[in-house]
């Protein structure tokens, strides 16, 4: 296995962070660095529960976290998420409880989908975050009907609707950004391609020069943004979303990342990608950037770093122990909310 590549330093000076982020610029990457850490965290012991049998099934969102962590941090509680397969950490930085959300991935008592959904696929009311659709693209659709609701009641906020690469070869994604442009509805379409959909790699997804390029064919704005730079991510969706809350039109925001781990537990990679990519795609991680940058200015040490560490550490170990020490939902649940009783009435209503 190749050397992982040395990491793609940020080009910005403290004084351009300042410009981008505000005046809380210091706290601002402090806390994107901590949530980035808990999702590192929670992805790699995720893995390893499921390769124990003990989660069914999780796919991680290794190399996403800059894009969503900055969406969470950014987005307001009025706005809704439409995820696509990897935002969970959007949900978390909104508030939803770490707890819950592995209570759901366990699949146990404490799950608030009792059992039902897939694992990984959290639903957060709370928070405004709609369970992920697990077929591709069909979200884009939903967050324009959430967006056309929101301005049919006049209730402000945004819907931001997730997708990767492969989900701009769906219908959906065609439909909706038609209908949002024609509408002028508050939508901001948030595409992540981490250049695979599966074993599908984007250059045989697409002929276009971009996926950005394509908003110009529904009469929006498309811009291409690193998505493995958070200072760079942060501008563009605090940008779209004031554009967008001040009443411009929908924009569409094509973040270049890279899927650093296996599509998901299901998943072997070594079957398709070519060797080496995930080590070269290494050099532009958006966790190793950030940390590197704030280590090179003088924001982060090794004491600190362990701090950060550590305390993701416990959170996900609590959570997990509480997970384990939770039984099953009861075998109730299983027809409970799904079938009407017989003889009820409820089944004719
Ligand atoms: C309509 C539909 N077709 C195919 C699938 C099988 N499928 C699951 S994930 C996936 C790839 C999605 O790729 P992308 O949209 O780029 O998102 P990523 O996995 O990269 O985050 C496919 C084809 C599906 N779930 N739904």
């Amino acid at each position: 296995m190749a050397a992982a590549a040395p990491i793609v330093p940020l080009p910005y000076t403290p004084a351009q962070v300042r410009e981008r982020l505000g005046d809380d610029w210091e706290a601002s990457l402090a806390t994107a660095y901590r949530w980035m850490t808990l999702a590192r965290t929670l992805d790699s012991r995720m893995l390893a529960l499921q390769r124990q049998g003990r989660v069914g099934f999780y796919g991680p969102a290794t190399g996403q976290e800059a894009v969503n962590v900055a969406a969470g941090m950014l987005s307001r509680p009025e706005d809704w998420v439409l995820p696509g397969l990897r935002e969970q950490l959007v949900a978390l930085v909104r508030g939803h409880a770490l707890g819950t959300y592995v209570h759901h991935l366990f699949a146990d008592a404490r799950d608030p989908a009792e059992g039902r959904n897939m694992p990984c696929h959290p639903t957060a009311r709370e928070v405004h975050y709609v369970s992920m659709s697990s077929v591709i693209g069909t979200q884009i659709s939903h967050a324009v009907g959430v967006a056309y609701g929101m301005r049919r009641r006049r209730s402000p906020g945004v819907a931001l609707a997730f997708f990767g690469d492969g989900a701009t070869s769906a219908n959906d994604f065609h439909a909706g950004l038609n209908f949002a442009a024609v509408y002028g509805l508050p939508v901001l379409f948030v595409c992540t391609n981490n250049q695979w959909a599966i074993s599908v790699p984007v250059e045989r997804q697409t002929a276009a020069r971009s996926l950005a390029a394509k908003a110009a064919a529904y009469g929006l704005e498309g811009r291409r943004v690193d998505g493995t730079d958070l200072i760079a991510c942060w501008g563009a969706l605090a940008g779209a979303l004031d554009r967008i809350r001040g009443g411009a039109p929908p924009e569409l925001l094509e973040f270049v990342l890279y899927r650093l781990t296996p599509h998901s537990s299901s998943d072997d990679p070594s079957r398709y990608q070519p060797a080496g990519w995930a080590q070269r795609a290494q050099a532009s991680d958006p966790y190793r950037r950030l940390e590197h940058w704030l280590t090179e200015h003088g924001l982060l040490d090794a004491e600190r770093r362990t701090q950060v560490t550590d305390a993701a550490e416990g959170a996900v170990r609590s959570a997990v122990a509480a997970a384990e020490a939770t039984p099953p939902p009861e075998a109730r649940t299983l027809t409970e909310d799904v079938l009407a009783p017989v003889g009820s009435g409820a089944a004719s209503r």
